[in-house]
């Protein structure tokens, strides 16, 4: 009988994209990825995936994965231990801290990356049982100043429609390589094919997506503040404000458009470094736009006056009245909200505004080392890298030390994971069933739960257990709390859904009990069982958004929707529409008290004010570099894969450069060079580009991490060059693009 190849559903984990695979298993064992490809019944990718996903076993087979819980000895190394001591251990320490210092005084960092959200919302309950207050992950260090605008401005955060377009914007973003849209390429193909569409790529950098764009604006690094204010006065001088979309849905429109009309043009553009007329003729294209979709990213969120650009660019979003239509921005319905929480707290050291409910990433080293009672005495990190992550790694390395404390969950034995005095090993994301809540689609958004594909080995464990037994060892999840669940769902899924929405209802607490309470009563089967947290969304989401989810297919009362909706995740592998939203509902999510869009921001207005008339103050004649520190490149992904041999190209993560600034330094292609900045000094190979502008370099994402088979680390560790005070005077977010620097010939 011939051979039929067994393809089994499931996710590319490389990227927030998550485009749904179909992957062929095999290998000695039929444990290794062997074949990839796009999975067509995916309802946002569609097929379509990317060169990365095809080398997906690479992080399935890492070099340095764990097998088993870790103990740190007093000398450094570390021992193996069983779960039971493990458990036990961890539990212990963690209430002692609590209990010496606060619970408040234990900080969490982490919960999901880019294809694996399910460890965030177990974590609830043992975060909560501890009295664990502050917390934070990478979101801290790249979309809080967006958030932050987009919740004064707006009440929610809103997302493009660029399928339906006739004017795209990407501005600080390459999405080429890092996509975040749903099948980027071919979307950014269509765009630019059809004489009737425009694209236009504001970054300073010729990236693969400017080189199909219509319009290229080469900003100087780090001066987009100056460039949209030129565009934004364009709009305004010219009159292609939309005036019905203002009267009708937004208020305190006229300081913004009366700022924005005094703004000296012909200075901004000069500082942007960009001729008036090309600035004046994409600004008109915009403003005449038809449908206007737009999005904003790491270019400028991690650069200078990035919460002052997050602003100008609402602004031009807003002004243009470019929401609620097809074609443009739009809210989605969402199964987890990642905004909101608009900075009403202070983070509890430094006094740093928390936003989206995350402390800013680059004040946590700050926290932990002040001489303060409430600094931060133990950390547990899941599913994150931050001693390779964040700003200035050599400071984090040495907040890490001052800890108490400090518990890693991890797949592998990451940078991070060799400070902490515990390492908890987990499944990887091929050995349980996963997540990701970046459904941000519209008007059908889809989820997608994707089965485990083969079981974990001894000695591993998926989050979801590690937290219920966690929360076990904390007493706070008992057996008289397990049985009235236990009793319902031996009757069926549905008076285990009533069960559990009396008791949400009924006990505050019960909200954070619940994932693991869920976990240990939810009979389901194997290959899906770290699916159970589900239900409690499902249920919420059908309380919350019954029209949505009935014309996806789930109707009924909330309690039948909800559990409808649970089964089909539980039984669809390739992904489920989940809630198909209407183009009209869309103004009517504005989250404002007063339903209403707020144009004017007055501390940005003034921010804005300021940069206008005094011009940009960046140079630094010391470091006469900008250094663009962790570019997204082919092989890129974070510190997902940790074998270096999975990058096809630019292994060693050259640095690009400018011909002309190579020639001035006498090097020549592949040459090395000593890069140097206030933090730190490396020796890397270049790779000499004419997409580079003259004065700017920039280095790949997710570099020196991991090794290869014979120990070496590939590349540079982005974080060992940047500084902690580098930061955005108001959501705290890192320059990482805009990272002083010196360079000099080396042997
Ligand atoms: N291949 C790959 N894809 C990824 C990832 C990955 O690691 N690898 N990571 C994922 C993650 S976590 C994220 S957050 C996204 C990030 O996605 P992007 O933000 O698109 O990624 P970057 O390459 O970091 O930065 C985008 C662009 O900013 C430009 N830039 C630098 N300085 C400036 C400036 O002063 N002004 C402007 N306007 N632009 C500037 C750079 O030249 C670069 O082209 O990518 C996701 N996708
Ligand atoms: N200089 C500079 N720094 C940057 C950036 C930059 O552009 N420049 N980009 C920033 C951005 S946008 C981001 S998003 C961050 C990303 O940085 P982090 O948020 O720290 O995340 P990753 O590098 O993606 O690391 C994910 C971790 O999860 C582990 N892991 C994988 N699967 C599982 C699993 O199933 N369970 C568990 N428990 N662990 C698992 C991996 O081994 C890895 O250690 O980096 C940021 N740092
Ligand atoms: S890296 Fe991103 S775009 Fe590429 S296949 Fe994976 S999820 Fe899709
Ligand atoms: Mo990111």
């Amino acid at each position: 009988m011939a051979a039929t190849t067994d393809w089994k559903p499931t996710a590319c984990i490389l990227c927030e994209c998550n485009c749904g695979l179909e992957v062929e298993l095999g290998g000695e064992d039929g444990r290794h990825l062997v074949r990839l490809r796009g999975d067509k019944r995916h309802p946002v990718s569609q097929g379509y995936a990317c060169e990365k996903a095809h080398r997906l076993d690479h992080y399935q087979h890492g070099p340095d994965r764990l097998t088993t819980p870790l103990r740190r000895r007093p000398d450094g190394t570390f021992e193996p231990i069983d779960w039971d001591t493990a458990i036990r251990e961890v539990a212990a320490r963690l209430t002692a801290v609590r209990d010496t210092y606060g619970g408040d005084t234990i900080f969490y960092y982490g919960g999901g990356g880019q294809g694996n959200h399910l460890p965030g919302a177990y974590s609830p309950t043992v975060r909560r049982a501890l009295g664990s207050r502050w917390r934070s992950s990478a979101l801290a260090q790249e979309k809080t100043g967006e958030f932050w605008v987009s919740d004064r401005m707006l009440g929610t955060y809103t997302r493009a429609d660029f399928e339906h377009c006739d004017v795209a914007l990407f501005l600080g973003k390459n999405p080429w390589h890092s996509h975040s849209i749903p099948r980027a390429r071919v979307t950014l193909k269509e765009i630019s094919k059809d004489p009737a569409r425009t694209l236009i790529v504001i970054d300073p950098r010729r990236t693969e997506t400017a080189e199909l764009a219509d319009i290229h604006l080469q900003v100087r690094p780090g001066r987009d503040a100056w460039l949209l204010a030129a565009m934004l006065h364009v709009i305004v001088a010219e009159d292609l404000v939309n005036h019905a979309f203002l009267d009708a849905h937004a208020v305190e429109v006229d300081a913004a458009v009366e700022a924005l009309r005094t703004i000296p043009f012909d200075e901004c553009c000069k500082h942007a470094g960009l001729e008036e007329g090309l600035v004046r003729r994409a600004a008109r294209i915009i403003g005449r736009a038809r449908a206007f979709a737009s999005f904003e990213d790491l270019g400028v969120q991690m650069n200078r006056q990035s919460t002052l650009v997050s602003y100008l660019h609402r602004l031009l979003v807003v002004l243009t009245g470019s929401m609620g239509r097809p074609g443009t921005h739009y809210v989605p319905t969402t199964l987890v909200q990642f905004t909101g929480g608009a900075a009403s707290r202070r983070s509890p050291v430094v006094g740093a505004p928390i936003i989206a409910g995350l402390v800013p990433c680059n004040v946590i080293a700050e926290e932990i080392l002040a001489d303060h009672p409430k600094r931060y005495r133990a950390m547990i990190v899941e599913t994150a890298n931050p001693a390779h992550s964040l700003a200035d790694s050599k400071r984090f390395r040495e907040a890490l030390a001052a800890l108490d404390t400090v518990v890693v969950i991890d797949v592998a034995m990451t940078e991070t994971a060799k400070h902490a005095h515990y390492v908890l090993p987990a499944a990887t994301q091929f050995e349980k069933a996963e997540a990701t809540f970046f459904n941000f689609d519209f008007p059908s958004n889809a989820f997608h739960l994707r089965p485990r594909l083969f079981e974990r080995p001894p000695g591993v464990l998926p989050e979801a257990e590690i937290h219920a037994r966690l929360a076990e060892a904390l007493g706070v999840v008992t057996e008289d709390m397990l049985a009235p669940l236990r009793e319902a769902a031996a009757r069926g899924l549905v008076p285990y859904a009533e069960a559990l929405a009396a008791r949400l209802f009924s006990d505050p607490a019960y909200q954070w009990l619940a994932p693991a309470i869920l976990y240990r009563t939810l009979d389901l089967p194997e290959d899906v069982r770290e699916g159970a947290v589900l239900l409690a969304l499902a249920l919420k989401k059908a309380f919350e958004n019954p029209a949505q989810l009935a014309r996806a297919g789930f109707g009924g009362t909330p309690i039948e929707a909800g559990v409808a909706l649970f089964q089909a995740m539980m039984t669809s592998p390739s992904g489920v529409v989940f809630a198909v939203d209407e183009w009209s509902e869309v103004l009517g999510r504005i989250g404002t008290k007063d339903g209403k869009i707020h144009v004017s921001l007055p501390d940005l207005l003034e921010e804005l004010e300021k940069c206008t008339r005094s011009g940009p103050n960046d140079y630094d004649e010391r470091f006469p570099f900008v250094l663009s520190a962790g570019e997204r490149r082919s092989f890129t992904a974070n510190t997902i894969i940790r074998d270096p041999s999975w990058r096809k190209k630019d292994a060693s993560g050259a640095l690009r450069m400018n011909p002309e600034d190579a020639a001035a330094l006498g090097i020549t292609d592949g040459g090395v060079v000593r890069l140097t900045t206030k933090r730190g000094s490396v020796i890397v190979a270049t790779e000499i580009s004419d997409a580079m502008q003259r004065g700017h370099v920039s280095l790949p994402n997710g570099m020196g991490s991991g090794r290869h088979g014979d120990g070496l680390v590939g590349g540079v560790a982005p974080n060992e060059l940047t500084a902690l005070d580098e930061r955005d005077p108001f959501a705290g977010t890192p320059w990482h693009k805009h990272v002083p620097a010196r360079i000099e010939r080396a042997e």
